[in-house]
């Protein structure tokens, strides 16, 4: 923690040698009352996951995997947000550490051309008396070489190590992400998005571009033309209608 310029992410770090994921013991930490800002870092994640239940590949030691615990007290429908606002935070972050510029790929996704350096998985602890707890899953491909990636991403993963031709040293990211965090989530949950829509949009790889959405029900294509306050996107199909996308997989075409 020497060097950490937050008041409150990453006051407690769990550091773990490894685990299956990090979602995981933070979700159990959260249970047992962990405090706001509790941030778990696991140098190896045997099951670490994404969206869906998909697999994230989570190399030993070259990678950032970690979760943070937030106690924010905003209605649920506020919480999908956090996934964009998280997304600027590591941007920045990566911006101010490396000098790189990644862009981002609504809503969670990383990218640098079109390969990605990071996901982003926001998930809620909920219980009878409503939302307890964020967990926001960070996972950053820092120091990889190519062969270090399984075999079904090598082609569309990269690492910053691979973009910017040297190591990276985590632990400097690691505290620049908590304070980029700390900084945005605050803007967020005091002033909602509107601050940060701009930036995001200053960051984005979708908006203005040809992308086609797959949702659990249907897929669509168009123009991503924006991004409402709630973080909706806004997909202009051909027949010229406006369509606010809630939850999908983009591909940019
Ligand atoms: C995500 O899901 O991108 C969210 C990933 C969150 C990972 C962090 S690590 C710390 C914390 N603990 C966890 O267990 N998870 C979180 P999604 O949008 O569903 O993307 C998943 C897809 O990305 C996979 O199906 C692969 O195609 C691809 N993928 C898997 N591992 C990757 C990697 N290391 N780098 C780039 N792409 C990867």
């Amino acid at each position: 923690q020497a060097g950490l310029k937050t008041k409150k992410i990453g006051q407690r770090i769990e550091y773990l040698e490894q685990c299956a994921s990090t979602q995981i013991v933070a979700h159990q930490l959260a249970q047992e009352g962990a405090p706001d800002g509790t941030a778990v870092i696991s140098e190896l994640q045997t099951e670490g996951r994404g969206r869906l239940m998909r697999k994230w590949d989570s190399a030993k030691g070259q990678g950032i995997w970690m979760s943070i615990i937030l106690r924010p007290e905003l209605p649920p429908h506020k919480s999908p947000q956090f996934t964009l606002v998280a997304a600027v935070a590591i941007v920045r972050a990566i911006q101010s550490v490396t000098g790189l510029d990644a862009s981002i790929k609504w809503p969670n996704d990383i990218l640098f051309g079109t390969k990605k350096a990071t996901g982003i998985l926001t998930e809620l602890q909920s219980d009878a008396d409503g939302i307890q707890a964020l967990i926001i899953g960070i996972g950053v491909n820092v120091n990889q070489e190519r062969e270090d990636f399984d075999a079904e991403v090598q082609d569309i993963a990269t690492s910053l190590r691979l973009e910017s031709g040297q190591p990276v040293n985590r632990r400097k990211l690691v505290q620049e992400i908590l304070h980029c965090l700390e900084i945005y989530t605050d803007m967020y949950i005091e002033e909602g998005f509107a601050p940060l829509k701009e930036l995001w949009e200053g960051h984005s790889a979708t908006i203005g571009k040809a992308v086609r959405a797959r949702m659990s029900r249907e897929t669509l294509e168009g123009i991503a033309e924006g991004i409402t306050e709630d973080g909706v996107l806004q997909l202009r199909t051909a027949d010229g209608k406006v369509h606010g996308i809630y939850s999908a997989d983009i591909e940019l075409k």
